[in-house]
């Protein structure tokens, strides 16, 4: 649990044990009051039993709704929408499957079964703190320019490189460069892919930091990750990385801002 949940978990139960006190306390009065007003029949009694009542009710109340915001508070999970680019072939398509077979424990679509996508694809999961949902979209060179408006709602990107295909390394790197450029996703965490791991003669992820020489990176969070979307290695460290940095991201309070839903997104 991020360590802000927890420091407001704390707040809120000090505040809850403080109105507990006062309700203890109220309905001590409260017994006191009836109990005086029965047998010495004492002028103003009435009203004053009443207005301790109408008092704890208050406090139940409100300690009511401080409980319920607290558990909303804790068990709501934050939805982060990750967008998951790279140029065509590169292996988005398979690597969404392979995320929704291993986070949702079901089969996803077989490599077989998988076409170039055209339009968007969508995949939701959820881990142990957050929501994600992924927006997988085309890589072809005609597709491209419909990655931009998805920018303003993305809290972090997922780029794929076919680790494999040397001859695409050159496109792959200047379609990342411009998305690095693009104002729309200033500061979002960049999560970079070496995907195909299984196969032979495939570069690592540290070969291929030092192959894109990216200068654009300094203004975000980013990590290269050696992955399959095949056997599915190297996938879950890299959603934990990206989930624990979209959890801290300055971007992450902007777009909140941005929704005017503190707290919902
Ligand atoms: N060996 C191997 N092949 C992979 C892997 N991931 C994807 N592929 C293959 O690469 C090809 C392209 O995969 P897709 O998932 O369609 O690629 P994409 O990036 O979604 O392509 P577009 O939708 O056109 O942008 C397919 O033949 C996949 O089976 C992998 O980890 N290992
Ligand atoms: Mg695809």
């Amino acid at each position: 649990m991020p360590s802000s949940k927890i420091h407001t978990m704390l707040v809120l139960v000090v505040h809850m044990s403080a109105s507990f006190v006062m309700l203890v306390v109220a309905s001590n009065s409260l017994s006191v009051g009836r109990g005086a007003s029965i047998k010495g029949k004492c002028t103003g009694c009435r009203s004053s039993v009443k207005a301790t009542v109408y008092w704890s009710a208050e406090r139940a109340r409100a300690m009511f709704s401080l409980a319920y915001g607290l558990w909303k508070y804790i068990f709501n999970k934050t939805e982060f929408h990750v967008l998951i680019l790279g140029v065509d072939k590169a292996g988005k398509t398979t690597l969404l499957e392979k995320i929704k077979s291993i986070y949702l424990k079901e089969e996803g679509l077989t490599p077989d079964r998988i076409v170039p996508t055209v339009g968007l694809n969508i995949g939701r999961i959820e881990d142990a703190n957050a929501k994600l949902v992924f927006w997988d979209l085309g890589g072809q060179v005609g597709l491209r320019t419909i990655w931009e408006k998805y920018y303003q709602e993305a809290h972090a990107i997922i780029y794929v490189i076919d680790a494999a295909a040397a001859s695409s390394f050159e496109d792959a790197k200047s379609a990342l460069e411009k998305v690095l450029r693009h104002e729309d996703l200033k500061g979002a965490p960049l999560l970079i892919f070496a995907n195909k791991q299984d196969l032979p003669g495939v570069i690592t992820d540290e070969e291929l930091a030092r192959y894109l020489q990216l200068k654009e990176l300094d203004e975000r969070p980013y990590k290269f990750q050696a992955v399959s979307a095949y056997d599915g290695r190297g996938i879950k460290s890299g959603i934990d990385w990206v989930v624990e940095q979209m959890e801290r991201s300055k971007r992450t309070e902007v777009l909140r801002a941005r929704a005017g839903l503190t707290g919902q997104i």
